[in-house]
């Protein structure tokens, strides 16, 4: 009987670890960007400031942007950048306005979770 009780918070305590992991993972999202898309092409966070790291590994250059927050970041190839936003649950596109790189395939999609 004890030794159900101790097995069953030793398995609550992994769940709230593996919780807390993706809680933590979540305060930062990370894309990169390449020619023509973005990796991955759907992000997931919750509400709340979070630091996006835009990666470049292409050849030229690329923006980050959020057109409906008013946001972007324009990233140089090889080079990294970030953007913290304060963000409200909703479905957000992500896109290159770079020249006709978002009709080429650079767009994404962002689900921000109410907490
Ligand atoms: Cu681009």
């Amino acid at each position: 009987m004890r030794l159900k009780t101790l097995l069953l918070t030793s398995l609550s305590a992994g769940f709230l670890l593996a919780a807390c992991a993706g809680a933590d993972g979540a305060s930062g999202v990370e894309v990169t960007t390449r020619e023509m898309k973005f990796t991955p092409s759907k992000l997931q966070t919750t509400e709340g400031e979070r630091t996006f790291t835009v990666r470049n590994r292409g050849d030229i250059a690329h923006t980050f942007s959020l057109n409906e927050l008013g946001r972007e970041v324009t990233v140089q190839p090889g080079k990294t950048k970030t953007l913290t936003l304060n963000l409200t649950p909703g479905t957000y596109t992500y896109v290159c306005r770079i020249l006709d790189h978002e009709g080429l395939g650079m767009r994404g999609t962002l689900r921000v979770r109410a907490t």
